[in-house]
């Protein structure tokens, strides 16, 4: 894609492995993935995540049967948190993670080989990814707020 002048547009994403991949020992595999695609990697840090950050990170699923679960889960061990750029990088991603239920994610998708249903349904699928570019920016300012 390019912008009004014709430049490449370059987006950053921001990925976390949470801390099913953390505990598995696959967050360097995603890593790869991510870099073997011909992304660049802007900043990683390993964290463990506080309430306050989960509950902003995760405002638009309050109210949801799942969401109390999950932000204990997201709680409950260090998250890999990646900021990752090129062009399309979101959607890009996107398609690398797969879709959100690992055990039916397609096969050469992070979440489809390397994830599936530990019990927990759908809640442990080893990564986030941003879904906009509004929710990239708001996203890498919480986790990044220095960038
Ligand atoms: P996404 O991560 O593929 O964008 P979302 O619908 O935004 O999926 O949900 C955010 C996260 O909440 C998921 O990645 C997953 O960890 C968890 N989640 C989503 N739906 C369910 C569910 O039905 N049960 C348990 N956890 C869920
Ligand atoms: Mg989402």
């Amino acid at each position: 894609m390019t912008d009004t002048t014709g430049a490449p547009r370059t987006e950053r994403t921001l990925i976390l492995v949470k801390p099913d991949g953390v505990r598995r020992g696959v967050s360097g595999e995603i890593l790869r993935r991510v870099e073997a695609k011909g992304y660049r990697l802007t900043a990683v840090e390993l964290r463990t995540a506080d309430d306050a950050l989960l509950a902003a990170h995760y405002a638009e699923h309050v109210g949801k049967p799942f969401y109390a679960p999950l932000v204990e889960f997201m709680a409950s061990g260090p998250v890999l948190a990646v900021v990752a750029e090129g062009e399309r990088v979101i959607e890009g991603f996107r398609s690398l993670a797969g879709t959100t239920d690992p055990t039916s994610a397609a096969p050469g998708t992070i979440r489809g080989d390397l994830g599936r249903d530990w019990g927990l349904a759908v809640q442990q699928n080893l990564v986030h990814g941003s879904d906009s570019v509004e929710s990239a920016e708001r996203e890498i300012a919480l986790w990044f707020p220095a960038l």
